[in-house]
């Protein structure tokens, strides 16, 4: 695979979050996201993306889909390829036709699951040697088989892996730093999903920092999360770490990752 393809980007795709957000799906009964304090947490995330040097397309938002501001859910974006997911909630899985457009548009070859099987983004993580798909609530068996084949038909090697039980997605849990760096939970380095990775362990306490992205070299990390700030600054000294708040996200289970679809284009 391609050096620094987990990292490396210029561009980046993200969709205006939607009024309709405050009923975005989330496994507890927590309160509602606020959507006016979204927005201006997501602006903010926008402008950090920026600085890391990507330039941002923004997508008008969707009020029929309150969860479609979680743009990495219905595509797999790789070099000048894509993949249209087939997300795995009910209510989620029209937002990869919402997205087929703009996607066409930015990327030059598309492909698409036809299904029946399911895949979310947020279970996908793209390393330096491999892609990593973790079995989920969301993501099921028959989708990664024909996710794997049209992958391995672009000489990508895809991983099957099981998402831990009650975590929402493979990067709830865990992130990749580097192409042989992945920060994570301590439930997740202790699998062996990481075999052979470089690892980065959450801080007790700290386990919802591991939904972390590196953008060319800067890490955006979830704000409050300081013991495992430390440790990422500590472990690579050669990026710039960015805490950024997603209070509001994490009302509906949301984070860093799923804010944005990130790639490189070729001019
Ligand atoms: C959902 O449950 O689908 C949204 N409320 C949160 C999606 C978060 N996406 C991600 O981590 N990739």
């Amino acid at each position: 695979m391609t050096d620094r393809i987990s990292h490396r980007f210029n561009t980046a795709l993200v969709r205006e979050p939607a009024q309709s957000i405050a009923h975005g799906l989330r496994d507890g009964d927590g309160p509602d996201p606020d959507p006016a304090a979204f927005s201006e947490e997501f602006h903010a995330y926008v402008g950090a993306l920026r600085r890391a040097g990507v330039t941002v397309k923004r997508l008008p938002a969707l009020e029929a889909f309150p969860d479609s501001v979680f743009i990495e859910d219905p595509a797999l974006c790789l070099p000048d390829t894509a993949v249209l997911l087939r997300p795995g909630a009910q209510s989620r899985i029209g937002e990869a036709a919402e997205l087929e457009p703009a996607l066409r548009g930015q990327i030059a070859t598309v492909r698409k699951l036809a299904g029946p099987g399911h895949v979310d983004g947020g279970d996908i993580m793209v390393t330096g040697s491999e892609v990593i798909v973790g079995l989920s609530a969301r993501t099921d068996r028959e989708g990664f088989d024909e996710l794997a084949e049209i992958l391995r038909g672009w000489g990508y090697a895809a991983r099957c892996v099981e998402t831990p039980p009650g975590v929402l997605h493979l990067k709830t849990a865990s992130a990749v730093l580097a192409d042989d760096t992945v920060l994570c939970t301590p439930q997740m380095a202790e699998s062996d999903v990481f075999e052979g990775y470089r690892i980065i362990e959450t801080a007790p306490g700290e386990e919802a920092s591991a939904n972390a992205i590196r953008v060319n070299d800067t890490v955006l990390v979830s704000a409050g999360y300081p013991e495992t700030t430390q440790r990422i600054r500590e472990a690579m000294p050669e990026v710039i770490v960015e805490p950024l708040s997603t209070a509001q996200a994490a009302r509906v289970d949301g984070g860093l990752s799923c804010m944005s679809l990130r790639f490189f284009q070729s001019e």
